[in-house]
């Protein structure tokens, strides 16, 4: 095979997305609801505003907005994350930062796969949120060791798949057919099962434990857990799955709403009851129900530096401390009054956010910069000023990743309030999962931090040229 019958990592990983989105439509058929009204909020929001159009248009993101999803599959062993790991590679997926959501009551840590290139990603922007389960963190012994020994004994990847990933990997890509039949198989470990691999006694006793740990062992795969559309008015999806009798989450996860977004703000509808049959001797099953897939919206805003996001992070807290944790369907209304008062110290306009360096940008010249005085070398430290001058304009990067709390909370509306009060402490553990990985996560503000280096590098080139 030469290279050029390959085709394109953002070919296999569109396709992809695309047939597990139809499957998924087929499976949970709110999904496909879900979908169509954000692509008729999302057609309203751009007919209304010109500006937030062409902004679009500049940061390349119009194109992607209607593919724009991302999904989130829970994994159970190490193998289970290291094949992963290559197995979104043909995709041109990396695994970008570390999420531990154990010290939010959930007992796993995850990263995200994506593509890590810009262009890349506004050609294909699938992304993928994966966790793994910490089974160290199951304290009851004997639960422990059948938790084990039952995840030992799966194979949640295809022989085919399993093959076209080493052919992949040893000669640098995929024919178009070879692509075909990779991500048919592919999807094969994302599938739903409705039935269980253990028996219901078992499954109750990993139930109790923790419902999470349930949804991750007792079935034959990481069937996608939920689909994500991305909106451009997420409080006006919020409102008309109201309407729509799609039965909302209490509160949208994130920072409040602003005229400049920050991050990511998300809501989703509850997990389906769905019927399982059990494992028990062959003429005995037993039928059950079982509650993991769900929908998800998401907006997303700017990117934020390290400093943005520790603002973030300390005005996000202070909020809830002060109405003692979550928001709960109570106090849904006072929380969210309360975030947008605590949120008022945060600039909100785009050239506070850059002077400040709160938030990461794409940096463009504008057609005066052609006609700039070529009298000296101009450099890094004269940003601001050209900037200033009206030689370079600034766009926002979009924030392309997740928010740790901002995940528990999805988690916590989907398994139960109860299993969300559980505390595991002090467990971080980033270096057992790029151990498990097999390779390290890209840091996540490190990633920003080169892409906004990139483009100021390349307006100096235009402007000294
Ligand atoms: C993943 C929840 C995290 C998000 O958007 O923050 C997530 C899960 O429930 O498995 O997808
Ligand atoms: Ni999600």
């Amino acid at each position: 095979n030469t290279t050029e019958e390959f085709v394109s990592p953002e070919y296999i990983r569109n396709r992809f997305s695309k047939i597990m989105s139809n499957m998924y439509k087929e499976e949970v058929p709110l999904y496909g609801e879900l979908l169509d009204l954000v692509h008729d909020i999302n057609k309203d929001v751009l007919s209304e505003s010109k500006e937030l159009k062409e902004h679009l248009d500049r940061t390349g993101e119009k194109t992607r907005l209607n593919m724009e999803r991302h999904g989130a599959i829970r994994l159970g062993k190490p193998y289970e994350l290291f094949t992963m790991r290559r197995l979104f590679k043909v995709m041109g997926m990396y695994s970008v930062g570390y999420y531990d959501l154990a010290t939010a009551g959930v007992p796993v840590h995850a990263t995200a796969f994506r593509a890590i290139e810009s262009t890349a990603l506004n050609q294909a922007p699938f992304r993928v949120f994966t966790s793994l389960l910490r089974v160290d963190l199951i304290d009851n012994e004997q639960l422990r060791n059948n938790v084990e020994t039952i995840l030992e004994n799966r194979q949640i990847f295809t022989e085919k798949a399993l093959q076209l990933i080493d052919q992949s990997e040893k000669e640098g890509g995929l024919t178009k057919e070879d692509a075909e039949t990779f991500v048919q198989e592919a999807l094969e470990t994302f599938r739903w099962h409705d039935t269980a691999t253990v028996d219901y006694e078992m499954y109750e006793a990993l139930l109790n434990q923790h419902r999470l740990i349930a949804d991750v062992v007792a079935f034959k795969g990481p069937h996608i857990n939920h689909l994500t559309p991305r909106t451009l008015d997420i409080d006006k999806v919020q409102i008309s799955m109201e309407a729509r009798n799609i039965p909302p989450k209490d509160n949208i996860e994130g920072p409040p709403a602003r005229k400049c977004p920050i991050l990511l703000r998300q809501t989703s509808f509850k997990a389906l009851t769905e019927k399982v049959t059990f494992k028990n001797n062959v003429q005995n099953e037993e039928m059950g129900e079982h509650k993991a897939r769900f929908g998800e919206i998401e907006q997303r805003g700017a990117a934020l530096t390290q400093k943005g996001l520790d603002l973030y992070h300390e005005l996000l807290n202070k909020t809830r401390k002060a109405i003692g944790g979550s928001p709960t369907a109570e106090n849904a209304a006072e929380y969210n009054q309360l975030l947008a008062e605590n949120f008022k110290v945060f600039p909100d306009n785009y050239s506070e956010l850059q002077s400040e360096e709160l938030a990461y940008f794409h940096y463009f010249t504008t057609d005066k910069a052609k006609k700039i005085a070529k009298d000296k070398k101009y450099t890094k430290v004269d940003i601001n000023q050209l900037l200033e001058n009206d030689y370079l304009t600034i766009e926002p990067m979009v924030y392309e990743d997740f928010l740790p709390v901002s995940a528990a909370g999805i988690f916590a509306s989907n398994l139960g309030t109860d299993d969300a009060k559980r505390e595991y402490q002090g467990t971080s553990n980033q270096e057992l999962f790029e151990n498990d990985l097999g390779e390290p996560v890209y840091k996540l503000t490190k990633w920003y931090e080169d892409m906004q280096d990139e483009s100021i590098v390349k307006c100096l080139a235009e402007i000294n040229a």
